[in-house]
């Protein structure tokens, strides 16, 4: 099944999130055996009105052997935000770390660029196996390195945030995440299962991950702004970031 089929909110954004949407999507479908995965029927498509702008969301969801939730959103703000957000929520069988993109652009840049695999072991650490590959990557070279919030204390030492300054810098963000995701796939596809201590722990440390990004206050102002308080809560812990049941 092809996943990249084409979109009009894809086809209207900047041009390094139309590119990134359809690379993680390539990559996915390279990688992984994808089914469809249903979000509750409201929340699929929306739009909404920010100070007089039209907010539209547009989310893709599937799921895999080894991921509960593959999801990529596309949001727009009138002509003045665009938005590429994604999350990888392994099953809590597959105790694999979180891989996370967000880009927010404006009037013609892209302001923030931040892409992570996070740890969900209790010692916070990345499985070696993973250090060994990110090491391997590239050292990253950005004119314009951005601060981490306090509640990003959930990243790993691998996780990049950059406002890109020109092409050059776009260019190596997207490549950048295109290996992230593909190191992350084919880790995942090789792991064995686990049961017991180390399912209780995967699913532990995701409820963490998920609570400090539900206390991303940015996120939250430009939901509430649109759709309300009750709507923004109800959008960031059931669709951005769900704690895992299973
Ligand atoms: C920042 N996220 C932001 C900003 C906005 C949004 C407006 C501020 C941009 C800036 O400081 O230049 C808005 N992001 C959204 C909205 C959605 C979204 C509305 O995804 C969805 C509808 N955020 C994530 C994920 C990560 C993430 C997966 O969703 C990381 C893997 C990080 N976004 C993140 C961080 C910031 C941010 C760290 C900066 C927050 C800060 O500086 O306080």
């Amino acid at each position: 099944m092809s996943v990249a089929a084409s979109s009009s909110l894809r086809d209207r954004q900047y041009p390094l999130i139309r590119k990134l949407a359809d690379a993680i999507e390539a990559v996915w479908d390279e990688y992984l055996d994808l089914s469809p995965y249903h979000l509750p029927d409201d929340l699929g498509y929306v739009e909404g009105k920010l100070e007089g702008e039209r907010l539209t969301i547009e989310n893709r969801c599937h799921q895999t052997p080894q991921f509960r939730k593959l999801h990529l959103e596309l949001a727009q703000v009138g002509k003045s935000l665009d938005i590429l957000h994604c999350v990888m929520f392994p099953r809590s069988a597959y105790p694999l770390p979180m891989f996370g993109t967000d880009l927010v652009g404006g009037r013609g840049q892209i302001g923030a660029a931040i892409v992570d695999l996070s740890p969900t072991k209790p010692d916070r650490s990345l499985p070696d196996s993973y250090c060994t590959a990110l090491g391997q990557l590239p050292a990253p070279d950005y004119s314009q390195p951005r601060e981490l919030p306090d509640w990003g204390d959930i990243f790993s030492e691998f996780c990049l945030f950059v406002r890109p300054a020109d092409q050059a810098e776009e260019d190596r963000f997207l490549q950048r995440v295109v290996s992230y995701l593909t190191i992350h796939c084919q880790q995942a596809i090789a792991m064995q299962p686990v049961s017991g201590e180390l399912e209780r722990q995967a699913i532990e440390g995701q409820r963490r991950y998920c609570s400090q990004q539900q206390q991303n206050d940015k996120t939250r102002r430009v939901l509430e702004k649109a759709f309300g308080e009750e709507w923004a809560e109800r959008y960031m812990t059931t669709v951005l970031f769900d704690l895992p049941s299973d």
